[in-house]
């Protein structure tokens, strides 16, 4: 008997080894920290239920094993009215306990926040929009924010319904055409997050992925008023020069570039395509090449993609020059590519 309770201690010290570890979540966001206090009362219960039944079967097992000389059926019981009003009440009051914090931690993970960064996210097949109002400012595809300040993403469909989910950050949360639902974190480290869209949205859903840059709260200052005071740099070479008229005259209708007559809104902006870290919404690292290779057939980067195919109408030369020239587009200063992934 001794010894299976020393087990039993044994088997509560390592997990309770295992929650220091914090297992099953990486981050330290606002709502990590209330969906991880939760994991540890979870798994307090399960560790102590399973503690109970598994050491009373081994005790059963042990204390009423078969002996020699044993003849016929052991003593037989039927009911035992305290024991299963103490069945009930036990996992009763569990439930009760879980209930009542989990309704805590909703509470909290939904109040407003005070003092937060409103974001204005619309959700597109297969791209997501942000536009920060308070700043004045619109990012697509990579959403850059200040680390320790809370951020409130106010998530919105233009088409189907998507789910904004950047799992070191926050839970998933969906984005429903015609409605608004709120998605609240808060960044910790300086680093680029990964996005992803958590709900089935068309054949490229897989492909409807997002960056969230999180800088520094000087850095994101120094960013934000670089990008507001912000004005495509003029073409420095012939090339460059050949890709904005291109850009001008095939682009222009669904894409903006600040500072120039370019201000479609019905693909994403590419003001700064030169400092983004990716293309296509987070699925090609930004190169030149994977540029051409994008703008050449959309559709064979990501099937359904609602851009047109200029590969019939653009020579490679051509699709060079439109490389050159996006590429050019940047602010200085901004090392996007160098932040830690997570
Ligand atoms: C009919 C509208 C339309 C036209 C015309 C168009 N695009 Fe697009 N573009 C889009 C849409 C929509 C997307 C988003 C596609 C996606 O990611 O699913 C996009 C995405 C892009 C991206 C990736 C942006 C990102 O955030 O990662 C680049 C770069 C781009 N387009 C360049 C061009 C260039 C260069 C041209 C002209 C040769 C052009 N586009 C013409 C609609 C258009
Ligand atoms: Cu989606």
């Amino acid at each position: 008997m001794r010894k299976i309770g020393y087990l039993g201690l044994a088997g509560l010290i390592l997990a309770g080894l295992a929650f220091g570890h914090n297992v099953a979540i990486v981050s330290d966001s606002l709502q990590d920290r209330e969906v991880a206090r939760l994991l540890k009362w979870v798994l307090a219960f399960a560790v102590v239920i399973f503690g109970g039944v598994a050491g009373t079967l081994a005790y059963a097992v042990y204390r009423f094993r078969s002996r020699p000389g044993d003849t016929g059926l052991p003593p037989q019981f039927r009911e035992n009215p305290r024991l299963e009003i103490t069945l009930t009440v036990i996992p009763l009051v569990i439930v009760l306990i879980l209930f009542v914090l989990t309704a805590q931690a909703l509470v909290k993970i939904n109040r407003p926040i005070a003092g937060a960064l409103g974001v204005e996210v619309t959700a597109r097949q297969f791209w997501w929009d942000f536009k920060i109002p308070e700043e004045g400012i619109r990012l697509s595809s990579e959403l850059v924010v200040p680390v320790g300040r809370p951020v409130e993403a106010k998530l919105t469909s233009a088409d189907v319904i998507h789910s904004f989910w950047v799992p070191s950050l926050a839970g998933k949360t969906d984005a429903i055409p015609g409605q608004v639902t709120y998605n609240r974190f808060m960044v910790t480290h300086p680093g680029n997050y990964y996005g992803f869209c958590a709900e089935l949205c068309g054949p490229s859903h897989a492909q409807m992925r997002f960056r969230v840059l999180a800088l520094d709260p000087k850095d994101y200052r120094r960013f934000v008023e670089a990008l507001k005071a912000y004005r495509a740099p003029e073409p420095q070479t012939p090339e460059q020069r050949r890709g904005q008229k291109l850009f001008l005259s095939r682009c222009a209708a669904c894409h903006t570039v600040k500072g120039t007559p370019a201000a479609g809104v019905i693909g994403p902006d590419l003001s700064i395509l030169g400092n983004r870290v990716s293309l296509a919404s987070g699925v090609l690292k930004n190169t030149p090449a994977n540029l051409v290779r994008w703008i050449k057939d959309p559709a064979a980067v990501k099937p359904g993609a609602k851009m047109p195919a200029f590969k019939d109408q653009l020579s490679d030369a051509d699709l060079e020059a439109l490389a050159a020239y996006l590429e050019s587009l940047k602010l200085p200063g901004f090392d996007f590519a160098a932040l830690p992934k997570y």
